[in-house]
């Protein structure tokens, strides 16, 4: 079964083929992709394969499969390409999309820990010593007020009777979709064990931003701009109110404090995850993907005093914490050589430029949320429509 809406997508990096997250082979999925209200006009990935080797001179193979539900094709793949790396981005990535109703909840699930089971199966299956890096999510740890700062992935604990102990940090997710990346990353902790499975998970922050240095190369590159309240992400989403000159929509008090990256910091983090691997027997790597941390409502008042909008209080859709503190670990990333790009109004004004450019695509009925955690926070924002 393939199912349609999400990117659905595996790539496969081959030795000496790497540099950067943009090139090399890969396979995938996306049907459909054109029905989500996305800003910019829909390139398929064979034009975009096309527009990268134009401007790069560098081929990319494309491969369409389903990693859910094909599984001898993902075999035969792998068995084919032999990669060094595989870049797991197979899942529905998106928080709302995944609590709209029952069904969307079932997909998500199916999709991404199907998907994630398969692939691990299928590296173990085809005996290529592939390293599977994986696009976690920083909404694995949950976003409580504890209190201090989250290390990356593992903490020391004292097991009752006493014995210290070093563990996957608890899961406490705030949605299916984060669940589902809580449950991935039981499965690689099993098949890390079991199989000696070499595994990478990226516990990624919020992405923002429209270009990478290499997209940026040429507008068939420019990668999808999700400004609707099922996909599209919150600064992004700011980006585009400020834009359209309608009020931004924060959620609640705004005082949920969230981490960021920019998306040129997202491709280069899973570059240098590529390039620094676990050694066979090693645990699962685990990186926390972030550049920093802000409270909603202060990324807010960054675009409303740069765009001259107001700003909309509105009941929120999401059963989470009203305020949240968040400290967060990045130094594995920064010591291997990132230097992050925080919030900064230069780059808004490139994503505003392209906004600003697109958006006469904007379907303004899309702004308001349309997807409620539970049926009490539905009755509390029905009067949004
Ligand atoms: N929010 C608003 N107004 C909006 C949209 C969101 O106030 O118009 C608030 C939400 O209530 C939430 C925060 O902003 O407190 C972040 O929302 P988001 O939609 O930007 O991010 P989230 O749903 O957490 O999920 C997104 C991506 C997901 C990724 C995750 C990183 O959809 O793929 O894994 O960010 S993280 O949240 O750090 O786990």
């Amino acid at each position: 079964m393939k199912l349609g809406f999400f990117s659905i997508d595996l790539r496969v990096h081959k030795k000496h083929d790497v540099p950067t997250a943009e090139s090399s082979h890969f396979a995938e999925s996306n049907e459909n992709i054109t029905n989500t209200p996305n800003l910019f006009s829909h390139v398929t990935l064979q034009v975009r394969v096309q527009a990268w080797k134009e401007v790069s001179g560098k081929d990319m193979k494309f491969v369409n499969l389903d990693v859910a539900n094909e599984y001898d094709l993902l075999v035969q793949l792998i068995k084919d390409e032999q990669p060094d790396s595989i870049v797991h981005f197979a899942e529905q990535r998106a928080a709302p999309y995944s609590m709209k109703t029952s069904k969307t909840k079932r997909y998500t699930v199916d999709n991404n820990v199907g998907g994630s089971n398969n692939l691990c199966c299928a590296v173990i299956d085809s005996e290529v010593d592939a390293h599977v890096v994986h696009l976690g999510t920083m909404g694995v740890y949950g976003y409580g007020t504890s209190g201090g700062e989250i290390p990356e992935g593992y903490i020391d604990v004292v097991l009752p009777g006493g014995r210290e102990a070093n563990i996957l940090h608890p899961a406490y997710p705030g949605s299916v979709y984060h669940a589902t990346k809580c449950l991935d990353a039981l499965l690689f902790q099993f098949y890390q064990k079991n199989d000696a499975l070499r595994v990478t998970d990226l516990h990624q922050g919020i992405v923002w931003g429209t270009n990478t240095p290499q997209t940026i190369k040429d507008e068939r590159l420019i990668n999808r701009f999700d400004y609707d309240g099922d996909y599209g992400t919150v600064l992004n989403r700011f980006l585009m109110q400020g834009a359209m000159g309608v009020p931004l929509t924060v959620y609640g008090t705004g005082g949920q404090t969230r981490a960021f990256i920019h998306i040129t910091d997202t491709a280069r983090c899973i570059e240098i995850a590529i390039n620094n691997p676990p050694a066979s027997g090693e645990r699962v790597e685990i990186f926390n993907q972030v550049a920093e941390t802000r409270r909603v409502r202060d990324v807010a008042k960054l675009v409303a005093d740069q765009t001259g909008v107001d700003v909309n209080m509105l009941p929120n859709p999401r059963f989470e914490a009203a305020e949240n503190e968040l400290d967060v670990a990045n130094r594995k990333f920064c010591s291997l050589g990132l230097d992050p790009i925080t919030l900064d109004e230069a780059l808004f004004k490139e994503v505003t430029e392209v906004v600003n450019k697109y958006k006469h695509r904007c379907d303004p009925t899309k702004i308001l949320p349309a997807s409620f955690w539970n049926k009490k926070r539905a009755e509390e924002c029905a009067s949004l429509d």
